[in-house]
């Protein structure tokens, strides 16, 4: 292992196109904000890198829909991200954005640096150019029909409908979205960066020195790699983004995806010239004994491994990532998060409704990190492990070292006495768990830290409950002063412990118990509390969250799926052409439900008795699952066709056939005249 001195931390820079979700918050920024923090508490060096990424196609195409600039877009949605950031707690050193100028020129002239080395390759080919809006088009500019599964307005990238990746020429029928004309083809010219010709030192960096690296990353970057790489495009035929730095290429920019990574460096700049202190830049780019670590969500591995080291490694000057712990995916309520669908907990809608709960958030979304597959996270999850977790197991414990410190001792740190052999079986406990949550963290394993913190948390809880002061108190003062002060000191670690994770948590119990450092070497340690030191007025560090709450985000999401379904819903296509003398034939009357009832032995069988003006008839119908409370019914208004030969069902004569029509969920829904009818009377 190298002699490292300090920590370059970087988390993808999410697009500035929409607001940030639960999704972006497990798969990237909690688990580097522990990290970070972890680090500082130890007192490293360490700086931790965000900002938004604010070029690229899907940009421009939102700030067409919405009529407004892309600045307007960016501008936007990179105050709003932002700020989610901060409210979650994510300790970013710096957040800026890639539409700065510092950013710009970072980019150009490291896209002039490679130019000038003669690393890319440059190549005309034919695209599609829109004639009518004078533009050649992006990939997600261009829809026709799939080639594969035939749906209608599939993108020149992707098929929505079937999930294929496609090239823009693959598509039949191909149609510029801009202006709805026929694209035609005209040659343009790009830059290449060469990745194949980097292969085999990827191969011997990656497959045979950083065997250390995630197997989710490891596997992907070796896939890639026996696939074989194919020179890639670093410019775009686009009007936003950085221009291409070279004579002759007006109208084109950088890639996003080749200017974005660069991002890390411009978003260190800006930082490193606003704080002498923190050194020169080039020292956290440019020296080896820098670890450079990128924490980043499984799609973006490519980019990270493969694409941005062989930029950094063409131009020379610069270290490669020591590590890129990426996670997979995190998925809701079953689904996958989809901004589109709305399938999504929005950080800022998160805080609307549970104000100042941004701890527990991070509690669960840790929890159930989707460190090693794609996980799910489930609204009852959130409340169980609230509940029964952090209330119940850590709150609890903090709450009654701390009320019956408040009791018997004035609220004063007691004296310790004599320890007792149940007494140096607890510490001795939780006497490695600095050295656990150390091996743990430092290889990225955060779900399993935080499980290492609740245990010390556990550890805490059950002395109490074994040891139980409060009938202790009624004897022996100098026992229970024992206990309690124990307890102080467990509470003192789990504030260490928990920083990390619960950064809001921790700072609220450090007030509580009036602990002015909170260092990481002091973890372990049972004198972080001094006997007499007065503590803080004792608080609930976590609150019960109530069934309705969570009902409450559980509706929305059902809501949001009724909405989905409802947008997707396509009408049957138009049978064949009928007569009128055809639909005479049909007798459609209307008439009243007398009795309804389930049909014994039919799961989905009513048996109704209607008022037809006729006399009265029973029909059948297999309306049971859609109507649950059939006696409902009685006194409603029904439409049926009368001139269908009677059948039996179940040994029941039904006389006609109700019509009905389904909902989007899937129910049958009963047709009923809108005002009330004659019975008998004929419908057409
Ligand atoms: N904006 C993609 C994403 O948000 C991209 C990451 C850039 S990291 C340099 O998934
Ligand atoms: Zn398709």
């Amino acid at each position: 292992m190298k002699n490292f001195k300090r920590t370059l931390i970087t988390s993808a820079l999410p697009y500035a196109n929409g607001p940030v979700h639960i999704g972006h918050l497990a798969g990237v920024y909690v688990p580097a904000d522990i990290y970070a923090r972890y680090l500082r508490l130890k007192g490293e060096s360490v700086l931790f890198i965000g900002g938004s990424d604010e070029h690229g196609v899907p940009i421009t195409i939102k700030a067409k829909k919405e009529g407004v600039s892309p600045q307007n877009i960016v501008d936007r949605y990179h105050g709003i991200i932002k700020k989610s950031f901060e409210e979650f707690g994510i300790s970013f050193d710096v957040y800026s954005r890639t539409t700065s100028q510092i950013h710009h020129d970072t980019a150009s002239q490291i896209f002039k640096t490679l130019y000038d080395k003669g690393e890319f390759i440059e190549k005309t080919s034919e695209q599609y150019y829109d004639e009518t809006a004078h533009q050649f088009l992006a990939d997600r500019y261009i829809t026709g029909e799939c080639p594969h599964c035939h749906a209608e307005g599939a993108y020149g990238d992707q098929c929505e409908k079937c999930g294929s990746t496609l090239s823009p020429m693959e598509l039949i029928n191909p149609k510029s979205a801009i202006s709805g004309s026929k694209p035609v083809l005209r040659e343009t010219k790009h830059w290449y960066l060469p990745l194949d010709k980097y292969e085999t030192w990827l191969r011997q960096w990656i497959l045979e020195d950083h065997k250390e690296w995630r197997p989710n990353v490891y596997g992907q970057c070796k896939s890639w790699l026996d696939l074989g790489l194919q020179p890639r495009a670093v410019s775009r035929d686009l009007d936003w983004g950085i221009p291409v730095p070279v004579a002759g290429a007006e109208g084109k920019v950088l890639y996003v995806w080749f200017d974005a990574p660069i991002g890390y460096i411009s978003n260190t700049k800006e930082l490193c010239a606003a704080h002498p202190e923190l050194g020169n830049w080039e020292t956290w780019w440019k020296d080896d004994t820098t670890r450079l670590i990128h924490f980043i969500g499984k799609d973006n591995i490519v980019f990270h491994c493969i694409v941005f080291p062989v930029m950094l490694k063409a131009e020379g000057s610069y270290i490669l990532p020591d590590n890129v712990p990426s996670n997979e995916f995190l998925n809701l309520e079953g689904d996958k998060i989809s901004t589109s669908r709305n399938w999504a907990v929005w950080l800022h809608e998160y805080l609307r409704d549970f104000p100042g709960k941004q701890d527990v958030l991070r509690y669960v979304l840790t929890a159930n990190a989707p460190e090693t597959k794609d996980n799910d996270f489930t609204w009852k999850d959130f409340q169980t492990r609230n509940n029964s977790e952090l209330v119940a197991i850590y709150g609890n414990f903090i709450n009654r070292a701390l009320v019956l410190t408040q009791k018997f001792f004035d609220g004063k740190v007691p004296e310790m006495g004599e320890l007792t052999d149940y007494d140096k079986t607890t510490l001795k406990e939780f006497a490695d768990v600095k050295s656990q949550l150390e091996q743990l963290l430092d290889n990225f394993k955060f779900r399993d830290a935080q499980k290492e913190a609740m245990n010390l948390a556990r550890i805490g809880n059950k002395y109490l409950a074994d040891t139980e002061p409060w009938k202790v108190a009624k004897t022996d003062m100098v026992r229970t002063a024992t206990i309690l002060h124990l307890a102080l000191q467990i509470a003192a670690n789990l504030a260490i412990a928990f920083e990390p994770f619960l950064p809001f948590s921790s700072q609220k119990l450090r007030n509580m118990l009036n602990l002015k450092s909170c260092n990481w070497n002091e973890l372990g340690h049972i004198d972080l509390l001094k006997v007499g030191d007065k503590l803080g007025t004792p608080e609930l560090l976590f609150e019960k969250i109530e069934d309705a709450a969570v009902e409450a985000q559980i509706k929305k999401l059902q809501d949001t799926k009724k909405v989905n379904e409802l947008a997707a819903f396509k009408p049957a296509e138009i049978k064949e052409n009928t007569t009128f003398d055809n639909f005479c034939k049909m007798d459609i009357r209307v008439g009243t439900v007398l009795e309804c009832t389930k049909v014994p032995k039919a799961d989905k069988l009513l048996q109704f008795k209607i008022d037809d003006g006729m006399g009265g008839r029973t029909i059948l119908s297999g309306v049971a699952q859609s109507y649950p409370e059939p006696e409902k019914l009685v006194g409603m208004q029904v439409c049926f066709i009368v001139n269908f030969p009677a059948r039996k069902l179940k040994g029941i004569d039904s006389e006609g056939m109700l019509l009905s029509a389904e909902d989007a969920d899937g129910k049958l829904v009963l047709v009923s005249p809108s005002k009330a009818v004659k019975n008998g009377v004929s419908v057409g």
